[in-house]
């Protein structure tokens, strides 16, 4: 685990599954439709139970590069927040949308006042985006973020494996030498 503080906001990197973690806001890596499907959204959707999908059902879709809130179900937050990144093509766009989809992250959690979010590596897994690159984005889109007055106390990044945790170590190491 790796904890680094910017502007009094406890930054914290760690592995684990996201479904344990007890935070205000637990961030999912949705598709468009919000329809549901493997990785970590299909593990959110299955400890949060059916309340969550019949929400995403009245919502309809999510613009990639965006976010929506819904309920937590049974897991131990208030509100998940579906964030659509994009799938990596190699066309772009893709800094732009991967770091839109944290920052609309970021302002549900002002919107709604909380204190703690919790952010999987959105993208890296079934979308494709490359690990050295996706990292520095979602890291520094958080940092630029937490330079404002902020309700955040606490990010945590909580990564699946020990590869995307090192990746994104790097990253925040990088980050903060290079500034
Ligand atoms: N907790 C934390 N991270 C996890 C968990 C978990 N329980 N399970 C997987 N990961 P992915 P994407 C990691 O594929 O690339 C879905 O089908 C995983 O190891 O979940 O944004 C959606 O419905 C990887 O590091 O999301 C979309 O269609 C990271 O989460 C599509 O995949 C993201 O991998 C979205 O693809």
């Amino acid at each position: 685990m790796t904890t680094h503080t910017v502007n009094g906001v406890t930054l914290l990197l760690k592995q684990g599954n996201i479904v344990n973690v007890q935070v205000d806001a637990i961030v999912n890596a949705a598709n468009a439709g919000l329809a549901g499907g493997g990785g970590v959204d299909g593990a959110i959707h299955r400890a949060a139970g059916p309340t969550v999908m019949q929400e995403c059902r009245q919502i309809g879709r999510c613009p990639t590069g965006s976010a929506v809130a819904t309920g937590a179900g049974n897991l131990p937050a208030r509100y998940i927040f579906h964030a659509v990144g994009p799938i990596y093509q190699n066309q772009g766009d893709e800094p732009q949308l991967l770091a839109g989809a944290y920052q609309a992250c970021l302002n549900l959690a002002e919107h709604h006042q909380i204190h703690s979010i919790a952010f999987p590596s959105i993208s890296t897994g079934a979308y494709g985006y490359p690990l050295h690159l996706a990292a520095p984005i979602a890291l520094q889109t958080v940092i630029t973020h937490l330079q404002r007055p902020t309700s955040l106390q606490q990010v945590h990044f909580i990564l699946f494996d020990q590869r995307t945790l090192q990746a994104y170590q790097k990253a925040l190491q990088q980050l903060l030498t290079n500034g």
